[in-house]
């Protein structure tokens, strides 16, 4: 009973629940009473954030979050997933009662909200993310309720239980070449990306490979289907220098059948000769005679082989 303190008007404003009186007096000084109950509905917070599940372990750990409720620990500037759209549904009705976006810390709540049965659900999460594990262990406060959280019974005490638990996309990119170093022998080399959706090379090439033709460093940013994007790069060398040929000249000595003529400098040796591959060349001379008077006479010549 709320009697205990007069008020004489016919209005009388409260904030309590509980059972109010009036007693009404009439022109003619009759009187009646009546009695009034209030009911006050339970209203609260209802919220929680979609975190980083850094450590892979479906929960909240320690340096995720704070241990109370789902509230980002920014004192370690752990941030959640911003722009997630949570809606809360009337879980009797299935109706939309409000629906938010998650913050700058991937927090959200929906304030005043009366007691009883409803459901969450997590939308529009960017690509690249893996929704970790629903229900892990034992704590509501610290587990991942999924982008759906079911029906649950909200009492009016605010609540930060329903969190959603995110992790990157990882994914490595690789990339393989024909050749290291290009040669003579080898001017172009093809690089392959490792597989992916999309690929955007630094020559701005948007195949699964490229040919190359000059050296440098190639890198590649591979991106797949949902959203891991990884980027790596190759080097390529290139050694196109001339061999450096070194044949020193001969004298086919008057009475010597001939000369060898060595080439060095190189792996391999065509001479003009033809058929010859060594370093090495006998059939390449100079006929050196001499007349009467004494002096040299030259006579160059090429054997056909
Ligand atoms: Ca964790
Ligand atoms: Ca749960
Ligand atoms: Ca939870």
């Amino acid at each position: 009973m709320h009697g205990a303190q007069e008020v004489h008007s016919p209005n009388n404003q409260v904030s309590s629940a509980g059972t109010y009186t009036v007693t009404v007096t009439g022109a003619n000084g009759c009187t009646s009473s009546e009695e009034v109950v209030v009911i006050k509905e339970a209203c609260g917070t209802l919220g929680g954030t979609v975190w980083f599940d850094t450590d892979n372990n479906n929960t909240q750990s320690t340096g995720e979050t704070s241990s109370t409720g789902g509230i980002p620990d920014n004192a370690n500037n752990l941030t959640g997933l911003t722009g997630v759209t949570v809606i809360l549904y009337n879980a009797s009705t299935g109706t939309t009662i409000a629906s938010t976006t998650t913050d700058a810390n991937g927090n959200y709540q929906f304030p005043n909200v009366p007691a009883g049965e409803y459901s969450i659900v997590f939308t529009n999460i960017p690509t690249g993310y893996t929704i970790v594990g629903s229900n892990v262990g034992p704590d509501d406060n610290s587990d991942s309720d999924g982008t759906n959280t079911g029906t649950f019974t909200f009492t009016g005490t605010d609540d930060y239980t329903h969190d959603l638990g995110v992790k990157p996309n990882v994914c490595v990119a690789t990339v393989s070449a024909t050749t290291s170093v290009l040669t003579c022998t080898t001017p172009t080399g093809v690089i392959t990306a490792s597989a992916g959706d999309s690929y955007a090379w630094s020559t701005g090439s948007t195949s699964n490979n490229i040919t190359v033709n000059t050296a440098g460093t190639y890198s590649v940013t591979i991106t797949d289907g949902v959203g891991c994007v990884a980027t790596t790069s190759i080097a390529v060398s290139e050694d196109k220098s001339l061999v450096v040929v070194s044949v020193p000249d001969q004298t086919i000595a008057c009475g010597s059948p001939d000369a060898t003529l060595t080439a060095s400098g190189g792996t391999s040796y065509a001479w003009s000769t033809g058929g010859v591959h060594s370093p090495n060349n006998s059939e390449l001379g100079r006929n050196i005679y001499c007349d009467g008077t004494g002096a040299k006479w030259m006579h160059e010549f090429r054997k056909k082989l």
